[in-house]
């Protein structure tokens, strides 16, 4: 057979010769296809002159707030003393939108209490005491409701302290936790506001190591879902169905897209 599928040998041997021809333009077109590295090298120059821009979301990153730090110890005893001091940085500085007049903090109201007991958890309906602390700053009814919590056998001590007339400022509050009731529930109206407040729910003081040297606790804005006002002045506005207890994610104390801490609650524990 000098004939394979009718092409004769020669055609044959000249269309091989013109395959193995053919690969070699194929090489000059990879070292064509290499060339554009000049341009990849002038991309590179162009990449390094935006550095700096890439390099500026570095400080916000850094302004992050610190995380909650916790000392613990390793002396069991029954009970401890703390003395929380409530420093609140809330300013214009902090959260410049819509900032009212007269920004203050109700009186501290909370209680000691036992694991199972919570005076308000995230999601969760307010009680008649959370809402009314959150929308007038008012300590009643929630101070009947921790003794009633006390009487029941629920809580411990009812812990009340008095507010910040003018934020920024501080104000302290000493109480006493123990292997009965380590946790801790306090909280503060944000005012002016139509149900703000900032607080602790349910904070165990007593460690995997024992009392707690010192705990402090960034103090995000929580809305009581009670009053729908939208601002701090806004006028009395009840929520028609109460909403649960929820985090404040949006203004006016958003600020370059997140809700910047209102100051912090730092709990030393007291020499004995
Ligand atoms: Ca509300």
């Amino acid at each position: 057979m000098s004939d394979l599928f009718g092409i004769p040998r020669l055609a044959m041997v000249l269309l091989v010769l013109t395959a193995t021809t053919a690969c070699a333009p194929g090489a000059t077109t990879q070292a064509t296809t290499a060339v554009p590295t000049v341009p990849a090298a002038a991309e590179t120059a162009t990449a390094t002159a935006t550095v700096p821009t890439m390099a500026t979301p570095e400080p916000t990153a850094t302004v992050a707030p610190p995380t909650s730090a916790v000392t613990p110890t390793q002396r069991p005893e029954e009970s401890a003393r703390y003395l929380l001091t409530f420093e609140a940085t809330w300013s214009e500085a902090t959260h410049p939108t819509d900032f009212p007049p007269n920004p203050h903090f109700s009186g501290l109201i909370g209680a000691t209490h036992h694991n199972g007991v919570r005076l308000w958890e995230e999601g969760e309906t307010a009680t008649p005491g959370i809402q009314n602390m959150a929308e007038t700053g008012g300590k009643s009814p929630l101070d009947s409701e921790v003794e009633a919590l006390i009487t029941e056998g629920g809580a411990c001590e009812l812990v009340s302290g008095g507010g910040i007339a003018l934020s920024p400022g501080a104000v302290a509050v000493e109480f006493t936790v123990s292997r009965d009731c380590p946790l801790v529930s306090l909280v503060s109206m944000i005012a002016p506001s139509p149900d703000w407040f900032v607080g602790v729910t349910g904070l165990s003081l007593y460690g995997d190591e024992g009392w707690i040297e010192e705990w402090v606790v960034d103090l995000y804005p929580y809305d009581a879902g009670t009053d729908s006002g939208v601002s701090y002045t806004s006028p009395n506005q009840p929520t028609e169905v109460k909403e649960g207890i929820h985090r404040i994610e949006e203004d006016p104390l958003l600020v370059e897209g997140r809700v910047p801490p209102l100051g912090v609650f730092r709990f030393m524990r007291l020499p004995e």
